[in-house]
């Protein structure tokens, strides 16, 4: 390696490289349901900042996570811990010296976000997040404040809209990851910041292929990306869409996120399967998704969905072979020479 190489390969080896950014997320102002189904035909599913149209807008200053914390704060709930301020979701295994689900009064996990009067569960420093705590472990409570028109009713009256409560600090991170689920994030109280790929550009992110550990998630930080490992993540651009109270953020399915609160939040979200135009199919998971594409052309589909899944057949296509090879391998008689 010539001398000017061996330089450029050490300099890109302790530059930090964050994310590029090539612009905001669309803002519609107080759309009408209807508007919003419009506007998610018209742009086949980009995602888009709701501003002005949650219905008890007065509702989010109390909202705070002292009051839910006071408000349940005898309720048991799993929270999130982690060592390093990340907080993978999805599949594991993980190292459960770095991040792990602990059983607590919501009271205590509250209090561990807003101070340091427990001693650490992992480690000096470490982070908590009331992290996706399905709604209903609530009862009443989250009744009271409305669900936004633009959640597709239709879909609750059969239960299949999924209502999360998330409560975290500031500096907790959501690394990179996708979903196969329509979602709406309804920023309560507090602000998080929220960079968005679409799938198109899944070649470009890492992503763990579907059915192995981790899958759905990419291994890059965003923040200090190593592009030594990971060069094509320079070629990768995306929005950003910063939430404050009464936000809401459409985040359709197959976009990749990356999530940081910026400031101590409550969010609450709702994921609902992801609905063909005429809105005949319910589709939960990927190969239903896949066959989906088998009717692309009666029904028409997101472009970009569509590349994010090819990519991923070539990936599925790549994997089998590999390990049948190594089946055939390990199943191969011993040859004794007789
Ligand atoms: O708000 C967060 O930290 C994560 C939310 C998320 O990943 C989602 O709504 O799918």
């Amino acid at each position: 390696m010539g001398e000017n190489a061996g330089l450029e390969k050490a300099q890109r080896k302790s530059a930090k490289f964050s994310a590029n950014i090539a612009g905001n997320v669309d803002t519609l102002n107080a759309p009408s349901s209807a508007e919003f189904a419009r506007y998610c035909t018209r742009e086949h599913g980009r995602p888009l900042v709701i501003k002005g149209a949650f219905a008890r807008p007065e509702l989010c200053e109390q909202w705070t996570p002292a009051y839910l914390g006071a408000a349940a704060g005898d309720k048991q709930v799993l929270a999130y811990v982690s060592a390093d301020g990340r907080f993978p979701g999805g599949r594991g295994p993980y190292d459960d010296k770095v991040h792990r689900a602990v059983e607590m009064s919501m009271r205590e996990c509250i209090e561990r976000m807003s101070s340091e009067q427990h001693p650490p569960i992992l480690a000096e420093g470490e982070r908590c997040y009331l992290y996706q705590a399905n709604a209903s472990l609530f009862g009443d409570l989250l009744q009271a404040l409305p669900d936004p028109a633009q959640v597709p009713t239709r879909w609750s009256a059969t239960g299949k809209v999924i209502k999360n409560l998330w409560i975290s600090s500031a500096g907790n991170i959501t690394p990179l990851h996708h979903d196969y689920v329509e979602n709406i994030l309804l920023q309560v109280n507090g602000v998080k910041r929220v960079l968005l790929w679409g799938p198109e550009q899944y070649d470009l992110l890492y992503v763990t292929p579907f059915g192995e550990p981790h899958d759905r998630q990419s291994p890059i930080d965003v923040n200090d990306a190593d592009l030594e490992k990971y060069p094509r993540f320079a070629e990768a651009s995306a929005l950003e869409a910063v939430l404050g109270p009464g936000d809401m953020l459409y985040l359709p399915l197959g976009w990749f996120h990356h999530i940081e609160t910026e400031e101590m939040a409550v969010s609450i979200n709702y994921w609902w399967p992801l609905q063909a135009p005429e809105g005949g199919f319910d589709i939960t998971q990927l190969w239903k998704t896949l066959l989906f594409q088998l009717l692309v052309p009666f029904y028409g589909i997101r472009r970009e969905l569509k590349v994010m899944l090819h990519s991923m057949l070539r990936e599925q296509w790549r994997l089998f072979r590999a390990r049948s090879k190594a089946k055939q391998l390990t199943s191969e008689p011993m040859r004794t020479g007789a």
